[in-house]
């Protein structure tokens, strides 16, 4: 591999992360502007989140063709062809490395290095950042493309690290292959990680007991092998595509007009069958308008979902134990690949921890208020400190050494999602308050990259040093936001989306949900000079 120059260590651009974001910001800044620009990324090769999420089933949960794929370069979108409607965390590797191949990334990137410490310092208006493995580099401006979902929360029940057997977390898979055959397998937690991992797990273990906390509603993903014509038809129209995903926020596909009240009770139910035929989030995005908004819409969906789950678990007991009782579409959507139907398999036991909690785990399995469960090895599906986990991870320090930690006590604040008040230079991607983790991403990264690359460029031109958004745009822009979600059904239930899944973190929505709407804010603020951050 080719290794970048160890002794280049006064940058114009330090980007840490190799996933979609860091990679094609290293691209822009070094291709485009022409900095000199240097990445760093803990792991052992490209990827990001993906390098990590290696656990069986893991796949892509979106259409990969043209959804979950650069848009930047046609070159890139004509010679590469998914296989898959949804890839596998392989084929989604497979394509970054190739991308990195192109572009001839790797010789810019210091991969196995963690970037431990970032400071600003003020004296030379620079960024300071030290790795773990004693390396010390400055840049003018610092680009943290660290992952929305990067940083594994572990459950802290009394006892589990007395267990004696392996334990993998979801995020943290080994890259080593890992047998289940034989074993008795325990897996917690069933968001979109242990809904994917946990059919593939039961083909295999011996026996799998699900330990599951909130009942979740899941759509069939209807993930096959694409057929002769998909992939070209998106290439030979592919200038259409890319205008169509930026004005809907990054989402590809048109969704429906159609209104509830005014179809009849029976044309509403033979519409969800048609959605739910057709799989992926059809049947919550395209049966009719305003699912997330419309409480009653949302409960029609939900009651038509947990008609199909009794329809498809033999066991009613077990069945009862699956029924979700939230509004559906308020947690991330789940596409399943034979969830379900894996409860009609003689090894598998669903654990309702809401009937009976895990007390404590001991070197052999867990105990829960009703009994013991042997187990020769813990999955843990139980997802991140999404969203501000990672940037918090890094914990910067801006102006007057106030630290990320300290500034982020209460609220995470930030313009665009893209930068924060007291940290000058400092550009995140997918940080809190983009569209990211919705349904923008990657092309949400792209433009998000392109206006930190425009709003470089207009510094230069004006010799300015540094830029910075004001607290009072943070706090505009804060607004926004929760006003946005509050108009949803999104802050009605518990999930990541609003931190509810960490113990003490702040409440607030993380992400903004109108991807075009914010699109076209960050292409305005940048053409009308930049209102809300100061140039100094
Ligand atoms: O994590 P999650 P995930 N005791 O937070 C449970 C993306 N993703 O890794 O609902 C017992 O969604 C928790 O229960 P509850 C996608 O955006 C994408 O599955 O909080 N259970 C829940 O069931 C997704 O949304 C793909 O009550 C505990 C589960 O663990 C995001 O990553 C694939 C617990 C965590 O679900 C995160 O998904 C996979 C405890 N102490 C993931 N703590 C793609 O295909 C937590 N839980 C692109």
């Amino acid at each position: 591999m080719v290794k970048p120059d160890e002794n280049d260590k006064e940058l114009d651009a330090i980007v840490i992360g190799a996933g979609f974001g860091g990679l094609y910001a290293l691209h822009y800044l070094r291709d485009h502007m022409k900095l000199n620009v240097k990445g760093f990324d803990g792991a052992g090769d490209v990827g990001g989140t993906w390098w990590y999420n290696r656990y069986p089933g893991a796949r892509v949960d979106a259409p990969s063709t043209p959804f979950y794929a650069y848009t930047f370069s046609k070159e890139l979108v004509d010679e590469w062809d998914w296989s898959e409607t949804q890839s596998s965390s392989d084929q989604v590797r497979a394509y970054l490395e190739h991308v990195t191949e192109k572009f001839d990334l790797r010789r810019s990137i210091q991969f196995d290095t963690w970037v431990e410490d970032a400071a600003f310092d003020e004296a030379s208006q620079r960024w300071v950042i030290r790795t773990h493995t004693g390396g010390q580099f400055t840049s003018r401006f610092l680009i943290c493309a660290v992952g929305a979902l990067f940083v594994a929360h572990k459950p802290d029940y009394p006892g589990i690290d007395d267990f004696a057997g392996p334990c993998h977390h979801t995020g943290r898979w080994p890259h080593e292959p890992v047998s289940f055959a034989g074993k008795r397998v325990g897996v917690i937690g069933t968001g979109s990680s242990g809904i994917q991992a946990i059919p593939e797990i039961a083909k295999e273990a011996a026996h799998i007991t699900v330990f599951q906390r909130t009942p979740q509603f899941a759509l069939p993903a209807r993930n096959r092998t694409m057929v002769a014509g998909e992939t070209t038809q998106y290439q030979d129209n592919w200038d259409d595509h890319r205008h169509s995903m930026r004005r809907r926020g990054g989402w590809p596909f048109a969704t429906t007009k159609l209104r509830a009240s005014e179809a009849t009770a029976e044309e509403r139910l033979a519409r969800f069958e048609e959605m739910w035929d057709l799989g992926g989030i059809n049947l919550l995005i395209n049966s009719f308008s305003g699912a997330v908004v419309d409480p009653e819409l949302n409960e029609e969906i939900s009651e038509f979902v947990r008609g199909k789950i009794r329809g498809i678990v033999a066991d009613p007991d077990v069945a009862q134990k699956l029924m979700p009782d939230y509004h559906i579409g308020t947690k991330r959507m789940i596409l399943d690949n034979g969830y379900f139907e894996t409860y009609n398999r003689d090894n598998v036991t669903l654990v309702d921890l809401r009937q009976e909690p895990i007390l404590a785990f001991t070197a052999t399995g867990a105990e829960t208020a009703a009994g013991e469960y042997p187990l020769d090895m813990l999955v843990l599906a139980t997802g991140y400190d999404a969203v501000s986990g990672s940037m918090l991870n890094l914990n910067p320090r801006g102006r007057d050494g106030v630290s990320l930690e300290q500034k982020w006590e209460d609220r995470f604040t930030t313009n665009f999602g893209i930068n924060v008040a007291g940290f000058p230079n400092l550009f995140m991607i997918h940080g809190p308050g983009s569209p990211g983790v919705f349904f923008s991403m990657p092309l949400g990264a792209e433009l998000q990259v392109q206006w930190i690359g425009d709003s470089i460029r207009h510094l230069q031109e004006q010799r300015y040093a540094t830029i910075e958004t004001t607290p009072e745009a943070e706090t505009a822009w804060d607004e926004e936001i929760q006003q946005i979600a509050n108009g949803t059904l999104y802050p009605k239930t518990n999930s990541w989306y609003l931190g509810a899944n960490i113990p003490g973190k702040p409440r607030q929505f993380l992400g903004h949900l109108r991807g075009s709407q914010y699109f076209d804010q960050l292409a305005e603020v940048a053409e009308q000079g930049f209102e809300g951050f100061v140039f100094k």
